[in-house]
């Protein structure tokens, strides 16, 4: 593969963790008010340059430096792992004033590890705050393989987890030499990458937050990051490589037959899992200038079903039907004349086989069978599965801590299938005690009609940060979170509550549908 396409295919990787990442930020962090101060009036012990004389171990604090703009101390560090050589990039944000008495921990999205930008939200709501590169810069995994094209397994830690315990760590030790006490709580708040990075403090070294949001997280990496393959081995294999028009036909058929399942006609599925719409209705009607044929109705089915062995077994879910599919399938051309159809896979799922599974940067996925992408595939859970998967169910020594942690997912992700958390979540409840138990420390909150960037047709998630204070600080758990949808000029146009799972909201049938309080819990999905 040329450097123009690998840089160009690099773009694209950005382009939507930029897109996923923008959209899951504001989440966090819109109309969130600042928590009150846990110290009123506490204020510097030492001046922010004077950090720099900090000594830790395995740790060089390369700059500390007043940035007025944002009102903050901002540290620079490196960590490192002798003997491996690694440098673990940590940005820690300190409030000249002001500071609430907390600190949050912010991830990343795709490979990226994080981004010193993250520390903005949070220093500006009073919390020290922590990013990191998790030890390589920038999108691409290529990271994986050292120079000499082999795992570089320091860099696939630190990426899959130590490099935000080691930013934890950081970040607690600078902010009690800044205000000379440590903070009395501490948050993770984190969508994609980020929400996977939340769990696996949990999971792995669980008395670092007391709170943990964790949204639409790439949760079980080890399987539905190398899933994303699966609609172009499907196409491969069916040699028919399926439009853009004919994905969007189905997305929006699938929609139009299961809408009103939930009694409310609002262009949204509240319950995708149970919407059986089959894409054979379609077949014979006119996309655009062409036919959709039954080989376009199998591929959708499968793509909906996800990935199965070649006996039919399961291997991992697919996107909801509602969700858009063009991600995963990529496909450009109109398969007319001289514009032929063809596919493009998932960049940051075509990396993972790159760089991890196939070990080879020239690695070309067009050459993938259903046999392959099986043994690859099973590769991946084999060998990753305890490095990056973040699917240990049990959270016992987090409980134990008092740590909660709220996980929301949008029904629409068309980037991580949402039913990838539900099936954690289900794990976890086995794990620990039953619903009921494991309610009193950890609640999964699912969001119908929003994508990866809790965009869409759907209402998104609001006050998450104040929902997760609330329930460590004052050990009031959320039983609602309200979702808004906004027009383009930010005014609110639909409110919808959301009920911890299984529990999903239900009409009344009487008054406003776009009004929350005519809405009621009932068991659902
Ligand atoms: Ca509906």
């Amino acid at each position: 593969m040329n450097e123009n396409i690998t840089s160009r295919r690099l773009t694209i990787s950005i382009a939507i963790l930029v897109a996923a990442f923008a959209g899951g930020l504001s989440l966090l962090q819109a109309a969130e008010s600042p928590p009150g101060p846990l110290y009123p009036g506490i204020t510097p012990v030492c001046p922010c340059e004077s950090l720099t004389d900090l000594s830790l171990p395995n740790t060089t604090i390369e700059s500390a430096v007043v940035d007025a703009s944002n009102n903050m101390c901002r540290v620079t560090a490196i960590v490192t792992h002798p003997p491996a050589g690694d440098r673990v990039k940590v940005w820690i944000g300190l409030p000249l004033t002001n500071w609430n008495g907390r600190f949050q921990g912010t991830g990343g999205g795709g490979f990226l590890g994080g981004h010193a930008n993250s520390l903005r939200g949070p220093v500006g709501l009073g919390f020290s705050a922590g990013a990191t590169d998790t030890g390589h810069e920038g999108g691409s995994g290529r990271f994986a393989l050292d120079a000499n094209g082999r795992q570089d397994w320091q860099a696939i830690i630190n990426n899959a987890y130590l490099g935000i315990h080691e930013m934890t760590v950081l970040g607690k030790a600078l902010t009690k030499a800044f205000y000379g006490k440590a903070p009395r709580y501490s948050y993770f708040v984190g969508v994609s990458t980020g929400g996977r990075q939340g769990l696996m403090e949990a999971q792995r070294f669980p008395d670092d937050y007391d709170g943990i949001v964790s949204a639409c997280p790439a949760i079980n990496w080890h399987r539905f990051v190398s899933g994303s393959l699966w609609p172009q081995v499907v196409m491969l294999e069916m040699k028919n490589f399926v439009s853009k028009a004919k994905l969007d036909a189905a997305t929006a058929a699938a929609i139009a037959a299961c809408d009103a399942d939930d009694s409310v006609k609002d262009g949204v599925i509240d319950d995708p899992f149970h919407c059986a719409y089959d894409p054979k209705v379609l077949v014979g009607t006119r996309v655009g200038d062409d036919t959709f044929t039954e080989a376009d109705a199998t591929v959708i089915r499968k793509i909906w079903e996800g990935p199965r062995t070649q006996d039919g077994r399961f291997m991992w879910y697919g996107p909801e039907r509602g969700a858009d599919m063009f991600p995963y399938a990529g496909t450009t051309g109109s398969g007319t004349g001289d514009s032929p159809l063809k596919g493009k896979p998932f960049s940051i799922g075509h990396e993972y086989w790159r760089f991890y599974l196939a070990q080879d940067a020239r690695w070309d996925w067009s050459t993938l069978t259903y046999a392959g992408f099986e043994q690859l595939w099973t590769k991946s859970v084999e060998q990753y599965g305890a490095v990056i998967g973040t699917d240990d169910p049990d959270l016992t020594r987090f409980r134990d801590h008092g740590g909660k942690v709220i996980i929301t997912h949008g029904l629409a992700d068309e980037l991580i299938p949402a039913a990838g958390s539900v099936d954690y979540y289900k794990r976890v409840q086995q794990r620990m005690g039953g619903g009921e138990a494991t309610a009193k420390f950890a609640r999964l909150f699912l969001v119908p009609g929003v994508n990866h960037g809790f965009n869409g047709p759907g209402a998104r998630p609001t006050g998450l940060n104040e929902s997760i204070i609330r329930w460590v600080e004052e050990d009031k758990a959320p039983d609602k979170i309200l979702a808004e949808k906004r027009d383009a000029n930010g005014k609110v146009i639909r409110t919808r509550p959301l009920f911890p799972w299984p529990q999903v909201a239900k009409y009344n049938g009487n008054g406003s549908t776009d009004e929350e309080q005519n809405f009621g819990s009932t068991e659902g999905n």
